[in-house]
C-alpha cells in the first residue's frame, strides 16, 4: 500500500528495523550517514536501495529537515555506491518515490539504484 508522506515518521517501518539490525539485508555499503542493500524484489539486474541512517519519511522530509552534513553525506554515499559497483561507464538510474501517487511503500527515505541493462527512456 502506498503511504502518505505527510505523516510523522513511524519507526516500526521495515527499513528502520533493518537499520536496528532486527531484520537482515544483503548489505552493499555502510557509512555514518547511509546504508545500501539489495532490493528484495529487484526490478533490474542490479537494484540497490540506499537509505539514510537518520529517520526521514521521504525525500521531501529529508530535504526540509536534514542537516547540510546529513544531506551531503547521503548524496555522496549514493554516488560512491554506484561508482564502487562500476556503474558510471555503463550508466544507471536513480529514483526516489515520495508519497501516494508515486507508490512509495516504505515510509523511510530510500533512493533506488537501477542498473545492469539498458533501462530505456524514463517512464512517468
Ligand atoms: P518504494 O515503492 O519506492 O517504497 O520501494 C520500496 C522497495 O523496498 C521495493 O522495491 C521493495 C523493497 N523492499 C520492501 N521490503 C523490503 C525488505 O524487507 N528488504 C529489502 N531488501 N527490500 C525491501
Amino acid at each position: 500500500m502506498p503511504i502518505d508522506a505527510t505523516l510523522p515518521y513511524d519507526d516500526s517501518n521495515i527499513f528502520a528495523r533493518i537499520l536496528r539490525g532486527e531484520l537482515p539485508c544483503q548489505k552493499v555499503y555502510e557509512d555514518e550517514h547511509a546504508l545500501a542493500f539489495h532490493d528484495i524484489n529487484p526490478q533490474a539486474p542490479l537494484h540497490i536501495l540506499v537509505i539514510p541512517k537518520a529517520a526521514y519519511v521521504s525525500w521531501d522530509d529529508f530535504s526540509e529537515r536534514g542537516s547540510a552534513e546529513e544531506i551531503a553525506g547521503f548524496v555522496r554515499a549514493v554516488g560512491k555506491v554506484a561508482r564502487d559497483q562500476g556503474l558510471v561507464a555503463p550508466g544507471y538510474r536513480l529514483l526516489a518515490n515520495v508519497g501516494f501517487d508515486s507508490h512509495q511503500e516504505v515510509p523511510h527515505l530510500h533512493v533506488h539504484i537501477f542498473a545492469g541493462r539498458p533501462l530505456g527512456p524514463m517512464l512517468a
